[in-house]
Order: C-alpha cells, then sequence, then structure tokens
C-alpha cells in the first residue's frame, strides 16, 4: 500500500527560471524516488516572499515550477503535488514550531547571514523564520526522508532538533527526518565561470541553460560557454574545470559514462564539442518542453491538478496539526 512506504518530502521556490542544474541534481532524483517513496512535492511560494517579489511575476513562477514538476515526471497520481500556500496548515505549524525554537538558534544559520546581507539595513523577520516554515513543511507529514542539497543541511538538522524537543517536551508526535543526499548529486557549474555552480538566480543568463530556453538560446549558450586554456577534451576537474563540467552535463543527459563521450570526442576541437553538446541539450530538453507547454495552457487541467493536491495535502496536514495544537494545550474548536 502506498501509505506503507516511507514518506518523502521536498520543495523548490518559485523564485527564478529552473535550469539545468536544478533538473539534474534534484528534479530528475525526485522523479525516480517515486518508485520507492511516498513522495510528497511542493512548490514553496511562501519561503520566496522572504525575498522581494513581483506579485504578477510570482503567481507566474508558481505555476510554471508546478508544471515543470510534472513535466519533468513527477506523477500526480502516484505523488502528492502541492502549492504551499494552499494549506494553510504549514503557516500555523511554524507559528507553533517558532514558539518552541529559539532566537539563539535561528541566528546561528549561515543561509540567513548570507542572504541578510543582501537584503541590507531592511532585513525581512520572514527571512530569519524562514527555517522554522522549513520545519513545518517537513514534519507536518511525519517526512522521513528529505532530499536536499548540501546548503539545506543546517535547516534539516534544526528541523531535528525542534521534532525532538516538541517529542519530548509533550509526547511522541513528529518523526524525526532525515537528510536524503544522493549518491550521484551531480554539481553542475556555471557556464561563464566554472568555478560557480550554476545558480537560477544569478544576474547573468548566460551562466545557466534555463529549462525553458528556446533551442537557438541553448546552443548560443553553450556555443559561448567558457573553456580552458587546453585544448583537449578530457576529464579533469582541477586542470580543465569548464570542459569537464560540459562533460558532466552531456553524461548526465545522455546516461553515457564521461569516459565514452571524451573518447567519441577525442581529437575534436572545443568548438565542434559545443555545438555538438548544444544538440545534445536541446533534443534532452525538447520532451519536457513539450509536455510543460501542454500541462501550462490547459488551465482547466491545471486548476484541477492544484485543487486535487491541496486536498491530500491537507487531509494530512490536518491530522498531525490537531495533534500538536492538543497537546500543545488548545481546546478544541467545537464542531
Ligand atoms: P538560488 O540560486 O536561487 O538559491 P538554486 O538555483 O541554487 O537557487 P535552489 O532552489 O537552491 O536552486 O535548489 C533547488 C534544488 O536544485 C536543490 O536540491 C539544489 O541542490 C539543486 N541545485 C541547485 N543548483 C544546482 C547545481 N548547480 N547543480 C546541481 N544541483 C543543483
Ligand atoms: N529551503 C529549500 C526549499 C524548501 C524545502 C522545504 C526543501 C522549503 N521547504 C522542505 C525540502 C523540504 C531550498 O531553498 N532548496
Amino acid at each position: 500500500m502506498a501509505d506503507q512506504k516511507p514518506i518523502l518530502l521536498s520543495g523548490m521556490q518559485p523564485t527564478g527560471d529552473l535550469m539545468l542544474g536544478n533538473l539534474i541534481g534534484a528534479l530528475r532524483n525526485w522523479v525516480k524516488l517515486q518508485e520507492e517513496y511516498d513522495c510528497l512535492y511542493t512548490v514553496v511560494d511562501l519561503h520566496a516572499i522572504t525575498m522581494p517579489q513581483e506579485p504578477k511575476l510570482l503567481r507566474k513562477r508558481t505555476l510554471d515550477l508546478l508544471c515543470l514538476y510534472l513535466a519533468a515526471g513527477i506523477d500526480p497520481e502516484r505523488s502528492t503535488v502541492f502549492v504551499q500556500s494552499h494549506v494553510p496548515e504549514h503557516a500555523e505549524l511554524a507559528w507553533i514550531l517558532g514558539c518552541t525554537g529559539t532566537m539563539g538558534e535561528l541566528s546561528r544559520m549561515t543561509q540567513f547571514k548570507d542572504k541578510s546581507q543582501r537584503q541590507g539595513k531592511n532585513i525581512r523577520a520572514g527571512l530569519f523564520f524562514y527555517p522554522v516554515l522549513m520545519a513545518a513543511d517537513i514534519l507536518l507529514y511525519g517526512a522521513d526522508l528529505v532530499p536536499v542539497g548540501d546548503d539545506q543541511r543546517q535547516h534539516l538538522e534544526l528541523t531535528r532538533d525542534l521534532a525532538i524537543r516538541f517529542n519530548h517536551q509533550y509526547s511522541d508526535t513528529f518523526t524525526v527526518p532525515k537528510a536524503y543526499i544522493p549518491e550521484m548529486g551531480a554539481r553542475i557549474m556555471s557556464l561563464t565561470d566554472p568555478t560557480s555552480k550554476m545558480s537560477k538566480s544569478s544576474e547573468q543568463p548566460k551562466s545557466y541553460i534555463a529549462l525553458l530556453d528556446p533551442p537557438d538560446l541553448i546552443r548560443s549558450k553553450f556555443k559561448k560557454a567558457v573553456t580552458d586554456s587546453g585544448t583537449e577534451i578530457r576529464y579533469d576537474p582541477e586542470g580543465s574545470p569548464a570542459i569537464s563540467n560540459l562533460l558532466t552535463i552531456h553524461s548526465a543527459l545522455t546516461g553515457k559514462p564521461i569516459a565514452e563521450i571524451a573518447e567519441r570526442f577525442s581529437g575534436k576541437g572545443y568548438g565542434e564539442y559545443k555545438v555538438a553538446l548544444g544538440d545534445v541539450a536541446v533534443e534532452a530538453l525538447r520532451p519536457i518542453q513539450e509536455k510543460f507547454k501542454e500541462l501550462r495552457e490547459d488551465k482547466p487541467g491545471l486548476s484541477k491538478l492544484m485543487a486535487d493536491g491541496a486536498r491530500l495535502a491537507q487531509r494530512r496536514a490536518r491530522r498531525i496539526l490537531d495533534k500538536v495544537k492538543r497537546k500543545t494545550g488548545f481546546v478544541t474548536r467545537p464542531r
């Protein structure tokens, strides 16, 4: 039975155009994990507003991200897919958990330190509270596993601490989750600077391939990708970081071993190789782009999908939240 499998939850913020790094490093793994786990995948729009957002753009990106989850292979028949703000229990549990966490704990979060520096003097209180909301996302569903990148490990540690503390202070309520760091977590680097990671919030659009970039743009970005000072097509992340990154992308997109690709292109120039890789990427992204377009244009289908996802998620979330409220000492609302 589906609900006897371990529970897994993850989410992404609708704050930029999803790019190749997100697909290779996260989304494709999420798709695979559906086979073994009872998965919940959410678009965390409440998290997005911890940084300034333009309302119209936030709305568009939320729908785009949801459709990209599905276009990449998340199956709403098997997994629960929903928009975070459609399930108000997230904000409610975050408040309760926030009253068990301390200023000291939250002040130690390195992501807060980094991001608050970028906000200058007017740091949003929500940015400080961000990890508590993330803890609520996870604990609300009794998730056992949380696939996240390395930068989120500290938030997951905090989630575990909050869960253990609540369980100890009241009684066993929350599942204490574990981070799930995939075995082959390829880190895709920027096309303009192979020493920094490809990022969807980069100010240089040429540094990343957005999953929805048109074919000509994809080809031209690869053509313009920086290369190393040598001429050989070989995998050597220390000596030739740029070409190694391109080989990593190539291998991830085709499933072929890096050695085989390097062998095939040995003796060829960087220019020729980048043209070939552009074609490979266009073909790999084509089915995702086609599926995306179909889903995104079907407004009634999309509404139904969101309604069903939110209903399923909320039913599960309520069970745990009711328990939390009772244990906390809130009077049950008479029906
Ligand atoms: P931002 O730059 O806006 O912080 P991001 O593009 O780094 O965003 P996140 O939203 O932080 O992406 O991450 C979503 C998921 O994608 C995470 O699981 C993260 O580990 C993965 N991911 C992000 N960038 C890369 C990358 N360059 N290579 C591999 N995986 C990545
Ligand atoms: N903070 C995460 C996004 C996120 C998340 C979550 C991930 C919010 N809530 C719950 C896993 C589980 C990020 O920026 N990648």
